[in-house]
This record gives structure tokens, sequence and C-alpha cells, in this order.
């Protein structure tokens, strides 16, 4: 086996990206998402064009004990992973406070805190066993700072960045290396999620500037992994050259 990599939310966006570029570089990949024939086609497109071996495991992170079966019934050969990248993850909705849609804020709760909690205590576990291990969590510049209207959002992404530090303190003495790597605007389906399916308003968020693209972020995920054994990126916040924060943007 070559070394393997495991992705959530490789059906779109930032997720997919990585799954393409580790895919590149010849590692194994697990990939995972809710969308079964994004993941089948996924799959189809890796295996013929890198000839690596590649299991998609088709689950909601939502859902703990599909979390734990999943992981748990994957053959021996596929428990041996070196990389966990936790990407899945969404906002949903973009409103006041007062006006909340609470089943959104349940949901982003529940995949962004919940869903990548269950990922880790599940593969943390391998990863101790096995002595070595890369944890690499997709956080934002909503992890960093809070933006109007951002507060649910925000404040999973606030909890990304606490949960990364504190997984890296538990592993440290088990020589398991812990990352955040944490994007402003990055053009993927993500709008149209938060604006449920509204294309219009999703393609405005991404007008009049070049924001990231998938690829860049997939490309700096990539590099945090090559770096040696001794070295860890604890940290990492990438962002589209025309935006200086959360709010302020360059727009021509
Ligand atoms: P996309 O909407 O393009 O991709 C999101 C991915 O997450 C999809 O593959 C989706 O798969 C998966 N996902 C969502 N909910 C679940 C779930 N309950 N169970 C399993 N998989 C799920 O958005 P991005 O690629 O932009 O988002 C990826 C990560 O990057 C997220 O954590 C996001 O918060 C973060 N991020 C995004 C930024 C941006 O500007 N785009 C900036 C900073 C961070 P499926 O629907 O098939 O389950
Ligand atoms: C996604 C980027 O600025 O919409 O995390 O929060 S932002």
């Amino acid at each position: 086996m070559n070394k393997i990599a495991l992705i959530t939310g490789a059906t779109s966006g930032i997720g997919r990206a990585c799954a393409r570029r580790f895919a590149s570089e010849g590692h194994d990949l697990i990939i995972t998402g809710r969308r079964k024939e994004r993941l089948d086609k996924l799959s189809s497109e890796l295996k013929e064009k890198y000839n690596i071996n590649i299991l998609p495991l088709n689950f909601d992170v939502r859902m703990r004990e599909k979390v734990s079966e999943a992981i748990a019934s994957l053959p021996d050969k596929w428990k041996e992973i070196d990389i966990l990248i936790n990407n899945a993850g969404l906002a949903a909705g973009l409103n006041p406070v007062q006006k909340g849609v609470i089943d959104d804020w349940e949901q982003m709760i529940d995949t962004n805190i919940k869903g990548l909690l269950y990922m880790t205590r599940a593969i943390a576990p391998l990863m101790i066993q096995q002595g070595h291990g890369h944890i690499i969590n997709i956080g934002s510049i909503a992890g960093k700072e809070v933006y109007p209207n951002g507060n649910v959002y925000c404040a999973t992404k606030h909890a990304v960045d606490a949960l990364t530090k504190g997984i890296r303190i538990d592993l440290v003495h088990h020589g398991i290396r812990v990352s955040q790597i944490a994007p402003g605007a990055v053009e993927t389906e993500f709008s149209e999620v938060r604006f449920k399916g509204d294309t219009e308003k999703a393609g405005q968020v991404y007008k009049g500037y070049e924001p990231l693209h998938a690829e860049d972020i997939a490309e700096v995920t990539y590099y945090v992994t090559t770096l040696p054994a001794h070295v860890t990126i604890n940290d990492l916040v990438i962002m589209p050259t025309a935006q200086a924060s959360a709010t302020v943007m360059h727009k021509e």
C-alpha cells in the first residue's frame, strides 16, 4: 500500500480537489460524502488516471454510529490511515441570530463540530496504534474572526480552531501531527449550499475579485503533509489576495 489519506466531504469543492491532489502524488484514498454517485464517479476517475487504490465510503458524518461502523469495518490494510483530512462542513443560512433558522444551526453544529469529532474519535486510536499520523482540520477565516450574520457558522469554525489546538495537545505524546488550514473565500459549492440553491446569490459572493480555488487549498494541504516528520504546520491562514479580512474585500 501507498500512504493512505482519508478525506471527508470529497464529493465537491476543497475535499474533491484534495482527493485529486493526493491521488496525483500516488496516495491511496478513502473518500467520504453523502452523495454516492459522486463518490463513485470520482473513484473511477482517480483509479483510471493514477492507478491508485481507492475506497469510497458513503455516510453522513453527523451519524455517530455510521461513522464508527464505517471505520471499524475497514479491512486491516485500510486502517493504516496516515492522513485524515476533516473537511466535510457547511454554512447554512446567513441571518441575524434573532431570525436564525434553528434547523440550520443544528446542521452546522452537528456537521462542522460533532462530525469532525466523531471522525477524529474513530481514527485517532488507529494512528496511536501505528505510532504516526497527521490530522488536518479545514477551519476558516470564520474561525478567526466573526462577521455580520455569521454567528453560528463562525462559532463552529472557532470550535474547529480550538479543537485543533486541543487535539494537538492530546496527541503530541503519540507522534501525531495536527494542523489546521483556515481559508478565506474559496469558490466551491459552499455559497450555493449556504443560500440553499440560490445560484444567483451564491455567484455574487465571488464577483469582482479572484477568489481562492479549491485547488489552491488542496495544494497547501498537500504541502503541509510533505514536511519532515519533526515539522508541523499548526495553523495556516490562506486568503485571496483581494481579501484582507473576513469582511474587507477589494472588488473591482
Ligand atoms: P462544498 O459545499 O463544495 O463541499 C462540502 C463537502 O462537505 C461536500 O463534499 C459535502 O458532501 C460534504 N458534507 C457536507 N455535509 C456533510 C455531511 N453531513 N456528511 C458528510 N459530508 C458532508 O464546500 P467547500 O469545499 O467549500 O467546503 C469544505 C470545507 O471548507 C467546509 O468545512 C467549509 O466550512 C470549509 N471552508 C470553505 C470556505 C469557502 O469559502 N468555500 C472557506 C473556508 C472554509 P455531500 O454533500 O456529498 O455529503
Ligand atoms: C467560509 C468563508 O468568509 O464565508 O468559511 O466564512 S466565509
